[in-house]
């Protein structure tokens, strides 16, 4: 019999053996989620305040979307784009009425979603704003994270996810982020050959960046101005996470091009989607662009099912409302200790920056939060992440903040 303790170590060796070394996880191996809560091999339960990056908005293991899943499964998988299926266009018409767009086309991770986007984006600079043959330029914004293909790392501003696997792409211009009069000035100066803005409305990756009021607006207007698609990745903001459906509605701004992922598939399958109206989406033609599991109905079943239960349970309102509970409790703990320097985020897109100089650091104070019963992991060293699934209750953010007081003031 091996004890308790050998059996996480026995999982974390086999991957270390035997799986390529492109991640650094916490010690902890996982068997078992429901709701809000992780259990690992020995047991233990743990509150889960990473949710996938945002992919388990509705819990582990949702009890709807998993008898979805199992339904589908068992009708029909995956019979490609080469024919018709009864379940995607009932998919398309759901969400394109739900976010009041044309058309949507499907596609399964969140950077195949971007990609689309980018083609989309070109395509039309060239057929309708008649941008002249391979001219087209996107804007983009430093610390940006739209994911990791070699197109997308082309323009990020993070070496760590860039570096060493040139050549990159051309034709993107990178600007600041938050930055009203840089994005203007960039438009004045190339606004003939530019075709898009890509823009996270609070960029994840760089650690939960929230953008001043009236930054998407302004940014929106000016793309309006000079005839550029504004494009939203709502891949991690969308769908409930920042407390309304998209964070873009915050200054109800409708994207020409929405992204989005992640929680689309309901933290059981990988589904992702790029929505625009027609002047736009018709740019890609058929055979121009697609994917062998894009559409598939066991995608769509679960997308359709994992939406609706956002909608039926309310999970904006609620994300909105713990993320303004959790956020005081944050502050009330901020006061009590030199470490946290800065509490931020919104609705249930929220970070704590810590102060590292005080001697522990945000990777030592994870583990401590593990100990303690909460997953959580740190984003560009120093910075915690900390975003639980949206169905979270009051009692839980209680319990999530005792955790986070002793794991801190220890
Ligand atoms: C990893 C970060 C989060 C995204 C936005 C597109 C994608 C992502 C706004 C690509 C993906 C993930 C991927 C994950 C880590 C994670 C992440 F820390 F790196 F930045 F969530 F904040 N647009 N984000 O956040 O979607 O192709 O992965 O489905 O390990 O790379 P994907």
């Amino acid at each position: 019999m091996m004890t308790t303790k050998l059996d996480s170590q026995y999982y974390i060796e086999l991957e270390e053996k035997y799986g390529a070394h492109n991640y650094h996880p916490l010690p902890v191996v996982l068997s078992k989620g429901k709701g809000v809560y992780v259990w690992d091999v020995e047991g233990k339960r743990y509150l889960d305040f990473l949710s996938a990056y945002s992919a388990v908005n509705q819990g582990h293991c949702h009890p709807e979307i998993i008898e979805t899943l199992v339904q589908q499964a068992q009708q029909l998988t995956l019979t490609s784009r080469a024919f018709y299926n009864n379940v995607l266009g009932e998919y398309e018409q759901f969400l394109t009425q739900l976010f009041g767009y044309d058309k949507l086309l499907p596609i399964n991770t969140g950077v195949e979603a971007v990609e689309t986007a980018i083609k989309l984006a070109r395509k039309w600079g060239y057929l309708k704003k008649g941008i002249p043959e391979g001219k087209a330029q996107i804007i983009v914004c430093e610390q940006n994270f739209h994911g990791r293909t070699t197109t997308v790392i082309s323009f990020s501003s993070d070496p760590t996810a860039k570096k060493g696997f040139a050549p990159y792409t051309p034709g993107f211009l990178s600007i600041p982020y938050n930055n009203i009069e840089a994005l203007r000035k960039t438009l004045e100066e190339h606004h003939s050959t530019i075709a898009g803005f890509l823009v996270e409305p609070i960029q994840g990756e760089a650690g939960i960046n929230v953008p001043d009021d009236g930054y998407l607006k302004a940014a929106y207007e000016l793309c309006k101005q000079y005839n550029v698609l504004f494009i939203a990745d709502e891949i991690q903001t969308g769908l409930g996470r920042t407390g309304k459906l998209l964070a873009c509605d915050y200054e109800n701004v409708k994207p020409d091009v929405l992204i989005l992922g992640k929680a689309l598939g309901g933290g059981v399958y990988p589904v992702s989607a790029v929505l625009a109206n027609d002047d736009i989406m018709l740019c890609i033609q058929p055979g121009e662009h697609g994917s062998t599991f894009g559409g598939n109905p066991l995608a769509c079943k679960i997308a359709i099912t994992s939406v609706k239960v956002i909608l039926n349970e309310n999970l904006s309102e609620n994300a909105l409302k713990m993320g303004e509970l959790f956020r005081n409790g944050l502050k009330e703990i901020q006061k009590k200790t030199n470490i946290i320097s800065i509490v931020r985020g919104k609705g249930l897109l929220n970070a704590i920056v810590i102060d590292e100089s005080k001697g522990k650091t945000a990777w030592d104070i994870c583990l401590k939060f593990a100990e303690n019963g909460l997953l959580a992991k740190p984003t560009h060293g120093n910075i915690i992440r900390l975003a639980p699934p949206l169905i979270i209750s009051d009692e839980q953010i209680q319990e999530s903040l005792e955790i986070i007081e002793k794991s801190i003031l220890d």
